[in-house]
């Protein structure tokens, strides 16, 4: 089998990345290891940028997102139970979409089914062949049988577990790390969301997080210890836990209800580089992690994609230069994310060897965020996300 570009993992960039390459002309074939049931069922980002809604909308699928999904012209932090709002439409004229990540792999899945690319999912053992030469393949196994697949181009877009960034040699790649002592136990539940927009809770028990998808569905997070697991909170407990930790004025209006689905996320900052090796570019999740306190994930995997859409575009046009510049070009956006992720990640966070000055610094910060509109337009900025 031959196609022009290879693409490994069919999360959302790789979903993505074949949509915009098809609607350039050009051809790929998606490679996933999960079956279709289970990546449409994973539960993960909650919040786009306008930038990455943009995109969505230019890849063709847009509509759902703009009818069911809900624009927030702001959100509130909060420190010490009190609550207040930075509004990201007065200060850099902006609003995110809170749109779940599962309905965006959705709408993705129906839009290259509609234009029948090729996904092949339950596939084992991918192998990345010559991915560093001039014959790039990649072989796998499906139902028993091997297969093999010749290309220009590997888009490697399967995720931090995944095979393609294994592919590159040590030599060649840099990894910079960063694992927080402390994780996100996060809870899904059929109840109204305790207020119209995000609360992001800075408390001294630990951090907080009020979301959700929709009018009856609301995702609530709290910051547990690594070594907590999610059995071991009962419902009652995290919903006790999490009225100490919000704005008192929340904690009284909290509809609460049976969990219906209930996880914990590790935390961590990680980037690997160069981003491009030979003729294999990671994408997403694949190179990058970042600590999901900026929402900023999902929104860095589809500027990612963007960029790399564009620079195979130009190399299928004739200019075979556009692609040297994508690592540097998405890397750029890159480090700004990690930087802003790791920043409000410490601000709103207790950490365990953490010293009472350590508290009053964040308490002083906050108050800082809550007072001054040049500090809220800071935030504003990175947290609608810098421009493509
Ligand atoms: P994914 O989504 O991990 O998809 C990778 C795909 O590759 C497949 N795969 C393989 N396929 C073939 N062969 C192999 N060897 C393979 N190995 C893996 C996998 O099965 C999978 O289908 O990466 P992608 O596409 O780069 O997308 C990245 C996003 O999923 C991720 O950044 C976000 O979910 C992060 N994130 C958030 N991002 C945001 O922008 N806003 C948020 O509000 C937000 N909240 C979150 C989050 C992530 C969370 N968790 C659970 C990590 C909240 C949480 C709790
Ligand atoms: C979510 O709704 O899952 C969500 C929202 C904002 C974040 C992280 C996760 O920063």
């Amino acid at each position: 089998m031959r196609t022009q570009v290879a693409i490994v993992g069919g999360g959302p960039s790789g979903l993505l990345l074949s949509q915009l390459l098809h609607l350039s002309g050009i051809e790929s074939v998606v490679l996933e290891r999960r079956s279709r049931a289970h990546v449409m069922g994973r539960i993960r980002a909650g919040v786009l940028e306008p930038g990455t809604a943009r995109l969505l909308r230019r890849a063709g699928v847009g509509d759902r997102m703009d009818r069911e999904g809900h624009p927030h012209g702001g959100t509130h932090l909060s420190v010490r139970n009190q609550g207040f709002r930075v509004d990201f439409e007065a200060l850099v004229s902006e609003q995110v979409i809170v749109y779940g990540q599962t309905e965006v792999t959705k709408d993705l899945y129906a839009a290259r089914d509609a234009h029948e690319g090729t996904i092949i999912d339950e596939v084992e053992g991918v192998t990345l062949h010559d991915a560093g030469g001039e014959t790039p393949h990649v072989t796998w196994v499906k139902d028993g049988t091997e297969h093999r697949l010749d290309c220009d181009w590997i888009a490697g877009c399967d995720g931090f577990h995944g095979v393609s960034r294994r592919s590159i040699p040590a030599s060649v790649l840099t990894e910079y790390e960063r694992v927080y002592p402390f994780g996100w136990l996060g809870i899904l539940s059929e109840t109204p969301p305790v207020a119209e927009e995000l609360i992001y809770a800075n408390h001294a028990r630990g951090f907080a997080l009020c979301s959700m998808r929709n009018a009856n569905l609301s995702r609530y997070y709290l910051q547990v210890p690594n070594t907590d697991t999610a059995d071991a909170w009962s419902d009652d407990a995290f919903w006790s836990e999490l009225r100490k930790r919000i704005p008192s004025a929340a904690a009284e209006v909290l509809q609460t209800g049976p969990s219906i689905e209930k996880s914990i996320a590790p935390l961590r900052s990680f980037v690997a580089e160069p981003m491009r090796w030979g003729r294999l570019c990671l994408v997403g999740d694949a190179a990058h992690i970042v600590p999901p306190t900026g929402a900023k994930g999902l929104n860095l995997a589809m500027s990612d994609v963007h960029y790399l859409h564009e620079a195979l575009r130009h190399w299928y046009e004739g200019d075979r230069a556009a692609i040297d510049g994508y690592s540097a070009r998405a890397l750029s956006r890159v480090w700004k994310a990690t930087r802003f992720s790791w920043w409000f990640t410490t601000l709103m966070h207790r950490f365990p060897d953490q010293h009472p000055f350590d508290q009053h610094l964040r308490e002083a910060e906050l108050d800082l965020l809550a007072t001054s509109p040049r500090a809220q337009a800071a935030f504003a900025e990175n947290y609608v996300g810098l421009p493509l």
